[in-house]
């Protein structure tokens, strides 16, 4: 088992599928990530485990399949989840934290009080007014259109932010950028239609997706969503 610390350079990081003795938490030496192949929760604690650049596993979860340990190790039976040693983290956001914390560089969270609270509180406004509609679409319930909907509208208004800057916060990419990253790439996927009016979000995005990070994080199946 490799120790943690920083990849040598070229050498991927392991990625494997789960099978009932991969659930050996609190005993191996790397952080564990369960995570979904198509997830979009589980793809932005991808996102920040491949840009920081140590050595973790990412265990592949089925979710047509769902492993019954899932429920042992999430008491809300989802993924992601974070396994670092005897630390047992779910929630994409709290995981994603605890990473940047503990692996600072580069750092995703903006490093004084007053922008991080802030950069909390608009993560908190993106899973309101954004991800909270996801569900719909992924399960392709009766309120699926209006979801669509919901999510188009609130990506319009977003839209002309990114004539005056290159990303969420500013400059930097940061953890907000993680964030609504996944759902950005799902978009065609999701049958989400945008407007020309939103040619300036569509530039950030592909300025997301053109991140080394942001391409090794991605599952063979995610690949596939756009064409
Ligand atoms: N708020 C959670 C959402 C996690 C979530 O909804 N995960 C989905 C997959 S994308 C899941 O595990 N659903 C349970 C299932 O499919 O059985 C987070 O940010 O981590």
């Amino acid at each position: 088992m490799q120790t943690m610390g920083h990849r040598e350079m070229n050498a991927p990081p392991v990625r494997k599928v789960v099978r009932d003795a991969d659930y050996s938490w609190g005993t191996s030496a790397m952080m564990n990530l369960y995570s979904g192949t198509t997830c979009p929760f589980s793809h932005r604690c991808r996102i920040v485990l491949y840009e920081k650049q140590m050595d973790f596993q990412v265990i592949d979860v089925d979710l047509f399949n769902k492993p019954e340990d899932i429920a042992i190790i999430n008491p809300y039976n989802r993924v992601p989840v974070l396994v670092d040693r005897d630390l047992v983290l779910y929630e994409s956001n709290i995981i994603n934290e605890y990473i940047d914390e503990r692996f600072p560089h580069p750092q995703l969270m903006p490093p004084d009080p007053q922008t991080r609270a802030k950069a909390r509180q608009l993560l908190f406004t993106m899973e309101h007014e954004l991800f909270s509609h996801i569900d719909a679409v992924e399960k392709n319930l009766k309120s699926a259109d209006k979801a669509r909907g919901h999510i188009r509208d609130r990506l319009v208004e977003l839209a002309p932010m990114f004539n005056k800057q290159k990303f969420l916060l500013g400059e930097d990419f940061s953890m907000l950028d993680v964030a609504i990253a996944p759902l950005l790439w799902r978009l065609d996927h999701y049958g989400i239609e945008m407007p020309k009016t939103t040619a300036p979000l569509m530039k950030y995005a592909e300025r997301i997706f053109s991140r080394q990070g942001f391409i090794d994080a991605l599952t063979p199946t995610e690949k596939m969503m756009r064409r």
